[in-house]
């Protein structure tokens, strides 16, 4: 079936008069009517695991600004969670796992039961897709395994990776039967998200800065570009988005991976480096710095206006370079859609 989405076109290559958007943490904390539903929830784990409460979260911001594209409402740490290990999320300071330190730690991870265990994220997919306008796509995602993989060996978010590329030199076989492990759970959650609804998929690799050339493409590229692969064997249609955040130059990498279709493009990537070097082989999506929405106002318009401008001769789907922070006022992203819309 080929819907009429802007989004899904773009995706795949077509160039149009009009620019699909959607952004990154649309649904979530600088929203109040997210913030009601979350009280009501109890914890955000009961929140990601209540397909009628997770449903409305992802409808919440379409409703309110009419983007292009739904995201499912869930979180790249449900898959460590499936795999085995206990998940908690501490307000105001983020995510809890008890930390992988060990080869036996990672021997005891189960990838077998992530379908089931997964089974109400599935079932949100399949009533966003009954619910969602048909010219709104509906994009499933995960965390690429590296940036999973950083979370369970730290047991929370780090600003400092270097205890975990210093994982990988000293326990290499363990890390690779991680990487391994990861690649597997991701695969069969994806293609479950696929078979619930999910129109398109975008793999997140929020913490693929700072690696070596080297660790870079067995850690971030290679495995990401594996999920692709094998979910294309199943789905070839279903277009996959690649979002190796900080990569630098090395977003050149991503480029010659045929499985992905499109690039997202963190808020550091210069503009005009990523329309000759990305967009002659991919769809860009991307680049604005959230930072930019919380001030609003002209100096957010301006940068706006000038990042649709750079690719309004290739195909390109308007983004920011990275989620939205909580304190995000909603009156700008109503703006910002304005702004992105004018002339169209
Ligand atoms: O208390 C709350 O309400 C929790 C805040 C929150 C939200 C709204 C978390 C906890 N996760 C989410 C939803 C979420 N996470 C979505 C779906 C909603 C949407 O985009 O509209 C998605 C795609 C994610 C993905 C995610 N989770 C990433 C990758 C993207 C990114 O932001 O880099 C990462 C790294 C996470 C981990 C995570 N989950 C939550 C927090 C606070 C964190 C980050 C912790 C850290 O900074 O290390």
């Amino acid at each position: 079936m080929t819907k009429d989405s802007l989004f899904l076109k773009t995706l795949k290559g077509e160039q149009s008069l009009s620019t699909p958007t959607w952004f990154m943490r649309q649904a979530g904390r600088y929203l109040p009517e997210y913030r009601a539903i979350r009280a009501e929830a109890g914890s955000f784990t009961d929140l990601c695991y209540n397909p009628g409460f997770a449903t409305e979260v992802t409808l919440q911001p379409i409703r309110r600004y009419d983007m292009d594209a739904a995201i499912l409402f869930a979180d790249i740490l449900l898959i460590p969670e499936a795999m085995g290990m206990d998940l908690s999320f501490v307000a105001g300071e983020g995510p809890r796992l008890k930390p992988v330190v060990s080869a036996e730690n990672v021997t005891e991870l189960t990838v077998e039961r992530v379908r089931n265990h997964l089974s109400p994220v599935f079932e949100t997919l399949s009533r966003l897709s009954a619910e969602l306008d048909p010219s709104k796509a509906l994009i499933g995602f995960a965390g690429a395994p590296w940036t999973v993989a950083t979370y369970m060996l730290a047991g929370q978010g780090t600003k400092d990776p270097s205890a975990n590329r210093q994982f990988i030199y000293n326990h290499p076989k363990a890390f690779a039967e991680l990487i391994e492990k990861l690649v597997d759970a991701t695969t069969d959650y994806l293609l479950a998200q696929v078979e619930a609804g999910a129109e398109a998929i975008q793999l997140f690799d929020s913490w693929s800065a700072g690696l070596p050339q080297k660790l870079f493409e067995q850690a971030c590229l290679e495995p990401t570009a594996e999920i692709a692969r094998r979910l294309k064997k199943d789905h070839p249609d279903i277009p996959i988005i690649a979002f190796p955040k900080g990569a630098g130059p090395l977003y050149t990498l991503y480029t010659k991976v045929d499985a992905f279709d499109g690039l997202s493009i963190d808020t550091g990537l210069p503009w005009a480096w990523a329309l000759e070097n990305i967009s002659p082989y991919k769809t860009v999506q991307g680049g604005l710095d959230p930072l930019l929405v919380v001030k609003g106002g002209e100096e957010m318009a301006e940068a706006a206006r000038m990042l649709r401008d750079t690719f309004k001769d290739v195909p390109y789907i308007f983004n920011l370079g990275h989620g939205f922070v909580p304190h995000t006022p909603p009156e700008h992203v109503a703006d910002l859609m304005t702004i992105i819309r004018e002339k169209e």
